[in-house]
């Protein structure tokens, strides 16, 4: 039987400039995440962690853990995860695989990073040097998606209005979180006249830059319940999770296929693992670095049908515009607002994918609680430029409930 492993911390700063290094957000974080288990420092024996590019540092996993003080230690096992933005939900399941090989019990996944605190000109040489080789021009990352976008719109004729309702209607819901960078919900106009990017790509459509730090304590269910007193049901299971790959940077636009995406493998995979569908999720938190990553997730999570993602988006937000909410029953996705509206430090926002889908599945999502409560969740992180997509189930493992169990998740 497979062991039960939980993420029972969860520790987060705030958003924003805070003039800090990476390493003492990650610090923060921990303490934080730590606070929320009832654990302390002594209590870990591993940490997981995704590179800085503010700080980058080599084996920066280890770099953390140094530098935190939990190393040299006889138990610990220490690792650092590079798939990009996918980052986080790799360290997830890097860490669970962990506890489930008991190379560890409690394992610490940790993401920082300071890339408001960074100068734009600075920023954007990083930036582009993370896709050196490739013919986009600066800023590559926003032209790459871009240029998917324009693929897209021309294979399945998905509407320029379209790609900028998704921040609208992120931006209604950020507004419901007080830690969301976006305060104030957008309109279609703000978006479509805000500073042109890319061909099909405004400001107000990318990943918003910023400092910050978060953690996710996961932990074997066996020796949580034995050592510690936080209840179980406040304590997600991972069920199962996926991964796919794909090239660092697009081709050329007339070679784009649907050979580039690799979200429909890890999510198939993920799903076959725990043995649900697409009707077994109640919360999506879906990677949306631009308006076009997330819809390609709507569709390779069949949220809808292959091409129909641009419609799904248009219908939600004439609905919103007709009633002045989101109707989270057609859209339990991205509660906290996502990369565009919340915010993205970097690699760390599939980690506020995690904490969101935490606080659904606990109840604890204060105005953005969906009802009934969701019982499984879905989170999806991606990497570089489609370049990498790792998929997690998670499951509310409130078995005392005795509703549902996670079939994939027995000890
Ligand atoms: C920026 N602003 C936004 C916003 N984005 N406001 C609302 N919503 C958004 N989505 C605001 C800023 O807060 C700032 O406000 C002003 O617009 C200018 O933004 P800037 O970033 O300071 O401008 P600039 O340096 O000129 O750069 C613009 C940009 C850059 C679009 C080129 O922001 C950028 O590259 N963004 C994308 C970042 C990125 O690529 N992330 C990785 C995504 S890929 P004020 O008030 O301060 O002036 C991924 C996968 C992976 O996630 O592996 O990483």
């Amino acid at each position: 039987m497979l062991k039960r492993v939980r993420i029972v911390g969860v520790g987060m700063t705030g958003l924003g400039r805070h003039g800090l290094p990476a390493v003492e957000l990650s610090r923060q974080a921990v303490d934080l995440a730590l606070l929320d288990a009832g654990m302390s420092m002594v209590d870990l024996q591993g940490l997981v962690a995704v590179p800085s590019i503010s700080q980058p540092h080599f084996m920066q996993a280890h770099y953390i853990g140094t530098k935190l003080g939990l190393l040299p230690r006889r138990k610990f096992v220490v690792r650092t995860i590079d798939t990009g933005g996918a980052g986080p939900i790799s360290a997830l399941s890097t860490a669970a695989q962990i506890i489930r090989q008991e190379w560890a019990d409690v394992v610490v996944v940790v993401a920082s990073d300071a890339v408001l605190s960074l100068n734009s000109a600075e920023f954007a040489r990083r930036a582009d040097s993370s896709v050196e080789g490739s013919d986009l021009p600066s800023p590559c990352i926003p032209n790459g998606y871009d240029r998917v976008a324009e693929w897209h719109m021309k294979a399945y004729g998905l509407r320029r209005e379209q790609l900028a309702m998704v921040p609208v209607i992120e931006s209604h819901l950020a507004a419901k979180h007080p830690l969301a960078m976006c305060k104030q919900p957008l309109t279609l106009d703000d978006v479509l006249s805000s500073r042109r990017v890319g061909n099909v790509t405004n400001l107000l459509e990318c990943a918003r830059r910023t400092d910050g730090g978060c953690a996710l304590i996961v932990a074997s269910e066996r020796h949580f319940k034995r050592h510690f007193t936080k209840a179980l049901n406040l304590c997600p299971v991972i069920v199962s999770s996926g991964e796919a790959s794909g090239p660092i940077y697009p081709p050329a636009a007339d070679r784009i296929t649907e050979e580039l995406f690799s979200c429909e493998r890890a999510t198939e995979i993920a799903y076959q693992a725990a043995q649900v569908g697409r009707d077994d999720i109640d919360f999506f938190a879906l990677y949306d670095c631009f308006p076009i990553c997330l819809i390609r997730a709507l569709e390779a999570t069949r949220v809808c049908p292959v091409g129909g993602g641009g419609e799904l988006v248009e219908s939600v937000y004439r609905d919103l515009m007709r009633t002045g909410r989101v109707d989270t029953k057609r859209w339990p996705i991205n509660t906290h607002g996502g990369l565009q509206c919340f915010g993205a430090p970097w690699e760390v926002p599939a980690m506020y994918n995690v904490v969101e889908a935490v606080a659904q599945l606990t109840g604890r999502a204060a105005a953005r609680q969906l009802t009934p409560k969701p019982r499984r969740a879905l989170v999806y992180g991606n990497g570089g430029i489609f370049s990498a997509s790792s998929v997690a189930i998670l499951g509310d493992g409130d078995y005392s409930a005795g509703t549902h169990h996670d079939i994939a998740a027995e000890e």
